[in-house]
C-alpha cells in the first residue's frame, strides 16, 4: 500500500514542541509560542537567503553593525525579520541581535523571554553562495512581566538558557535545537513548509574515520606560542592511529559546528594579539553553540580551559575565545594546557 513508501506520521516542529510541551510540569503553552515563532522566523530567512541574488540582495548595505562589521543587505533584513517575528509573537520581551547596539524591549504585557540571536551567521559568505546561518539562545526571564526588561534578565550565566537552536541554510536547511534534554535535527521540507524530525537525539560521533580540526590559520602570526604548538602537533601523525588531523574552515560558523556535531572534530576561535577575546560573541554563538554541543556529548571551552556555560557576560556584546567539539579533542586542548 500506498502507506508503506510515504510517511503519514511525521513528526513536525510544531508537533514535536507540543508534545514537548504536554510532558512538561506546570506547561504554560508560551514556550511553544515562542518556538512556533523562531521556527517561522528561520522559514522567512531561508526563503530569503535563497532568492537573494534575485533580488538583489548581495552586497554591503552601507553601515557597521554594533561590533563595527560592515552590514550586508541580507544581516539587516535578516534582522528585521527577526524584529518583527519576535515583536509579535507577543510573548517576548527582550530581543538581543548582532545586528542592535542596544538591546531591543518590546512592548508587552505576557512578555517572559529573552531571545540573543545572530540573525545572519557568516555572511562574508553570502555573496559567494557559502551557506550561512542563523544562532539563537533562549532564555526565561524571571521578572514579572509588568516590569520593563533590562540588560540583567540576559547578563546571566549559561546554565539558565532554557533551549538553544541553529538554522543552516546549507544544500538544504537544518534545524539543531536543544531544550536540555538532548538535540533534535529538523529538515525542513519546503513543500510542506515544515521543519521535520530527521535526526532524534543527535550525538556527537566517537568514531568517524577522520579527525578533524577547525580553525582560520591565517591567524597562526596573531596566536600565542602555545596555540600554535597545539595545531602544529594536530598536523603531524598522531600516535593511536598514524594519521595527522584534516583541516575543514567554512568561515561560518554555523556550517562549521554542523560539520562537527555530524562528523566530529574540534572547532576553535582562539584570542589573540589582535583581540584577546577572538571574535565570537558570547551571548548569541559561544552560549546556544556551547548547549547544543554539551547536550549532544561534546564540550566547549575558552583558551584559559573554562566552561563555556560557566561564563557571565557583562555586556551584551562580549566576545569570547573558544574551543569546540568532541570530548576528545577539547580534551587533547585541556591536556595541552595543563588543565586535565
Ligand atoms: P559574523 O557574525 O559577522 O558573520 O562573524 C562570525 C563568523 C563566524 O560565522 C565564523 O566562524 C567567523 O566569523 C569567521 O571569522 P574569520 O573570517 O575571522 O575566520
Ligand atoms: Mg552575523
Amino acid at each position: 500500500p500506498l502507506a508503506d513508501k510515504i510517511d503519514t506520521n511525521i513528526i513536525s516542529l510544531s508537533r514535536f514542541i507540543i508534545e514537548k510541551q504536554k510532558q512538561a510540569k506546570n506547561a504554560t503553552g508560551d514556550y511553544s509560542l515562542v518556538l512556533n515563532a523562531l521556527g517561522f522566523a528561520f522559514k522567512f530567512i531561508a526563503h530569503t537567503v535563497r532568492r537573494a541574488e534575485l533580488i538583489h540582495l548581495t552586497g554591503l548595505f552601507g553601515t557597521s553593525n554594533a561590533t563595527g562589521d560592515q552590514q550586508k543587505k541580507l544581516d539587516v533584513l535578516g534582522d528585521e525579520i527577526f524584529i518583527n517575528t519576535m515583536a509579535s509573537s507577543n510573548i517576548v520581551k527582550i530581543l538581543v541581535s548582532e545586528e542592535q547596539e542596544e538591546l531591543i524591549r518590546f512592548e508587552t504585557t505576557e512578555g517572559t523571554y529573552a531571545v540573543c540571536c545572530d540573525p545572519i551567521d557568516g555572511s562574508s559568505n553570502i555573496d559567494a553562495g557559502v551557506s550561512v546561518g542563523t544562532i539563537v539562545s533562549l532564555f526565561k526571564i524571571t521578572s514579572p512581566p509588568s516590569e520593563p526588561g533590562c540588560e540583567q534578565d540576559v547578563l546571566r550565566s549559561g546554565h539558565d538558557m532554557v533551549a538553544a537552536c541553529y538554522a543552516l541554510y546549507g544544500a538544504s536547511t537544518h534545524l539543531l535545537l536543544t531544550l536540555g534534554d538532548g538535540v533534535n535535527g529538523f529538515t525542513l521540507d519546503t513543500n510542506l513548509g515544515e521543519f521535520i524530525l530527521t535526526e532524534p537525539d543527535v550525538r556527537l560521533p566517537t568514531d568517524h574515520p577522520k579527525k578533524i580540526y577547525s580553525v582560520n590559520e591565517g591567524n597562526t602570526c596573531y596566536w600565542d606560542e602555545s596555540v600554535k604548538t597545539f595545531f602544529d602537533a594536530l598536523k603531524q601523525p598522531q600516535d593511536e592511529d598514524n594519521e595527522p588531523y584534516s583541516a575543514r574552515y567554512v568561515g561560518s560558523m554555523v556550517a562549521d559546528m554542523h560539520r562537527t556535531v555530524l562528523y566530529g572534530g574540534l572547532y576553535a576561535y582562539p584570542g589573540s594579539s589582535k583581540s584577546r577575546n577572538g571574535k565570537l560573541r558570547l551571548l548569541y554563538e559561544g552560549f546556544p553553540m556551547a548547549f547544543l554541543i554539551e547536550q549532544a556529548g561534546g564540550k566547549a571551552v575558552n583558551d584559559k580551559g573554562e566552561r563555556i556555560l560557566d561564563l557571565v557576560p557583562t555586556k551584551i556584546h562580549d566576545k569570547t575565545s573558544i574551543w569546540i567539539g568532541s570530548s576528545r579533542d577539547v580534551d587533547k586542548y585541556l591536556k595541552h594546557i595543563g588543565k586535565l
